[in-house]
């Protein structure tokens, strides 16, 4: 999916403004035709959850149906075009109707969706957009739900948190990310697939797939800006797409230390004459494991940071520029080189600024904690959905060095997880994954309660791993919670014989809570957990990095084991550095090793 951009041939608004609002708890919107506009005084900010900015109306853990209104004015320069509307991400369900008319649907969250809407609108005139939105997730949706009655049927104690949640992290509603109306010439570049090499040792190689909607025969003209390209082979494949191999010589390749994008311009020409552009930041780069190492460029590069959050006071999973800039001024202040987006794909706003600023990116689709006694033909259906539209966005980005299919499946311990289900769904989606993207290792963090037979381990590239002996597991012996997980990361090693990467460890954190003991929720307990378990890690020599769990404290569901959030931040969420913070910052300080 292109981002929307502008140029001679392509125009775009963002509608980023107050909306008007209602919630509908009793479900009574549908029936009452809202979708053709509503009475409402209430007003939100777009992009931004519902959650912290109307708390006041009794939505900080609301669950259910919203609907968002707002008349736009749709530019006179977009007539003769074709207009579509983006939106960035609606969460976790939604549909679109533009002058009382549906326009359609989206049943994913956290990821962009888009309509043409070329005739439900007209050029020059206002439109009403309607958009209902509800955050409810169920056994088949990705991520999974859960609902409060589940506790009682599976016999559980008590009712475990409120609302009822699969994850550890607030399951924010709204619209969370921008939405813009972008125009296309009608005849336009619909996708482009690009993927990297390194040839010899100076040369760079573009792999690019076009596709172009168009009735006419069209040719595609490549060029990079300020650069000579040589175009070894260019063939059109079909009516709509076409293959090209690219080279640059004397190539400026895209690193951590020097994250150098080039320009490529894609022309679509129909009788010589340009009908449409598209231009793209492209970073070559080359991605690889190799015995135990993993090499970007032929180097061995290591991981050192989080695993993060999309999460702020008041705007919740809402994007918020500021924020940004600051989570990554605080990555290169502390000696990080990488994230993973946890547990869900971050904005498309946050990989293009990660692109430019050299960090890297493990990529994860929301299949948080898969609960495989719910499992269902509907939820891998759902699963590869999500990987699909996650890997068509996200493929083009430089940051993005590795995919997370997944994270804690089974978390709760289900024994026929282990009876060949577990193998049987992990081998379509890594196949899956694989068929799509061929350039980057593919992984899965495993939890302590799946264990060290996690039927996923056998299709990882590498092992991740999510401990926390010293924290849930062994509290407050740290001695001897890394003296066990030594000897598992070791057992792990010897039966899968795969890199490991650890891509959680953590524990809560108090700021301003001390002690000169062992003693849990001290900022000293922090910061001795992360160094016990680093200095372990570096003692291993097949491991491939260490993500801390996590950058920066996040609100959760309500649980008697949250102070209204996880604490495990190395910054508080609104960004203050805890101890562990400067301990970090020493550690990873010209760390490779
Ligand atoms: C892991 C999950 C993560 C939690 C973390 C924790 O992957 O989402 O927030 O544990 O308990 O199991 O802090």
């Amino acid at each position: 999916m292109l981002y929307p951009i502008r140029n001679y041939y392509r125009s775009f608004i963002e509608i980023n403004d107050f909306w008007k609002f209602k919630v509908d708890k009793e479900e009574k919107g549908f029936g009452k035709k809202w979708f053709n506009g509503f009475e409402s005084s209430l007003e939100i900010a777009v992009p931004g959850s519902w959650n912290e900015q109307l708390e006041e109306l009794g939505l900080l853990h609301y669950i259910g149906s919203v609907w968002y209104s707002k008349r736009i004015f749709i530019p006179a320069e977009f007539s003769e075009k074709r207009i579509v509307i983006r939106i960035g991400s609606a969460d976790y369900n939604s549909k679109l109707w533009i002058n009382g008319k549906l326009v359609g649907e989206n049943y994913s969250g956290f990821l962009p969706f888009e309509f043409e809407i070329t005739n439900f609108v007209s050029p020059g005139e206002y439109a009403n957009l309607v958009l209902w939105v509800n955050n409810k997730l169920s056994d088949s949706s990705i991520p999974q739900g859960i609902e409060s009655d589940y506790y009682q049927r599976e016999n559980r104690l008590r009712e475990e948190t409120y609302p009822a949640a699969r994850f550890d992290f607030t399951p924010f509603g709204g619209i969370n990310r921008p939405v813009i109306v972008y125009s296309t010439p009608k005849n336009f570049i619909s996708k482009l697939q690009i993927q990297t090499s390194i040839e010899g040792k100076k040369n760079g190689t573009l792999n690019v797939k076009t596709e172009a909607i168009t009735d006419q025969s069209y040719e595609i003209d490549y060029s990079i800006e300020n650069v000579k390209i040589s175009a070894e082979e260019i063939s059109y494949d079909s009516a709509c797409s076409s293959t090209a191999r690219l080279k640059i010589k004397d190539c400026r390749f895209w690193s951590p230390e020097d994250p150098f994008l080039y320009s490529l311009n894609v022309k679509l020409k129909v009788n010589k004459a340009i009908i449409d552009e598209y231009s793209l930041p492209i970073g070559v780069r080359e991605i690889e494991l190799v015995k135990n190492k993993l090499m970007l460029n032929g180097k061995e590069i290591y991981m050192k940071g989080f695993g993060k959050h999309e999460d702020f006071p008041v705007t919740g999973k809402g994007l918020f520029l500021p924020q940004i800039v600051k989570d990554f001024e605080l990555l290169k202040w502390i000696n990080a080189n990488s994230f993973r987006t946890s547990h869900y794909p971050y904005s498309d706003e946050i990989l293009s600024y990660a692109d430019r600023k050299g960090i890297l990116i493990i990529n994860e689709v929301p299949a948080v904690s898969l609960d495989f006694r719910y499992v269902n033909g509907d939820t891998l259906q759902n699963h590869k959905e999500s990987l699909l539209r996650l890997i068509e966005r996200d493929n083009n980005h430089p940051s993005v060095i590795a995919w997370a299919a997944g994270n804690e499946p089974n978390l709760v311990g289900e024994p026929s997880y282990y009876d060949g289900r577990g193998k049987k769904y992990w081998g379509e989606i890594f196949d899956y994954v694989r068929s799509l993207d061929q350039s980057r290792p593919i992984t899965v963090p495993n939890c302590s309660r799946a264990g060290i037979d996690d039927p996923v381990f056998e299709f990882c590239d590498f092992i991740s791993l999510n401990r926390y002996y010293g924290w849930y597991e062994y509290p407050g012996q740290m001695e001897r919670a890394v003296d066990i997980l030594s000897k598992e990361m070791d057992l792990i090693y010897s039966k899968y014989k795969k890199p490991v990467m650890f891509t959680e460890f953590g524990v809560d954190t108090i700021p301003g809570s001390h002690s000169t003991s062992d003693q849990m929720f001290t900022e000293e307990y922090q910061s001795k957990y992360l160094q016990e378990y680093i200095k372990l890690f570096r003692s291993k020599k097949y491991m491939i990095g260490e993500h801390v769990w996590n950058f920066a404290d996040f609100r959760t569901p309500q649980h008697f084991r949250r102070v209204v959030m996880n604490l495990k931040g190395v910054f508080t969420r609104d960004r203050s550095p805890k101890l562990a913070a400067f301990k970090l910052k020493e550690i990873w300080k010209n760390s490779s090793e």
